[in-house]
């Protein structure tokens, strides 16, 4: 099974949509191996948008992920970098299409409430800084063999 980083950002956080989003993710039938709340750094910012840092928009992004705090999480299940990816929307929220997180709660460009890794290199990468090996659950679901055929667990 592949995993992804996924962060509620500080406008997720405020706007009360933690357990929307958790909630969306379970009913997929993704499964949760780490999840806590923090707030970020700036030294954790410049390397987690390191590929952001020349954008005209990196200072006011870097302020807002540093705002108030963030809930990261893991999440576990068959190609669920692509899956978790479809099921936030496009980046721009205003144009994110209905069914989707962004689709269906947000308006903007920046304060589009949700992070989720890019590609399984990053996701790794992702999992890394964000997470100490402690804080991820390897448990088995036991409703997985209802959610996936057999081939598919393996
Ligand atoms: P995504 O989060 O959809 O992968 P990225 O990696 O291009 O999007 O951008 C990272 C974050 O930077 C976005 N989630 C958003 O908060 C912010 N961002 C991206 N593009 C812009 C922009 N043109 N103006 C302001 N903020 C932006």
């Amino acid at each position: 099974m592949e995993q992804t980083v996924v962060l509620v950002k500080p406008d997720g956080v405020q706007r009360g949509l933690i357990g929307e989003i958790i909630h969306r993710f379970e009913r997929k039938g993704l499964k949760l191996s780490a999840m806590k709340m923090i707030s970020v750094s700036d030294a954790l910012i410049d390397e987690w948008y390191a590929h952001h840092k020349d954008k005209p928009f990196f200072p006011g992004l870097k302020s807002y992920m540093m705002s108030y705090p963030i809930v990261a999480m893991i999440w576990d299940g068959a190609d669920c970098v692509a899956t978790v990816r479809k099921m936030i929307g496009v980046t721009k929220a205003r144009d994110a299409e209905p069914g989707t997180v962004r689709g269906d709660f947000a308006m903007s460009q920046q304060y589009n409430l949700i992070h989720a890794s890019e590609n399984a290199e990053i996701a790794e990468r992702e999992k890394k800084i964000m997470f100490d090996d402690k804080e991820v659950f390897d448990w088995k679901k036991i409703d997985s063999k209802h959610v996936y055929i057999e081939e598919e667990l393996k």
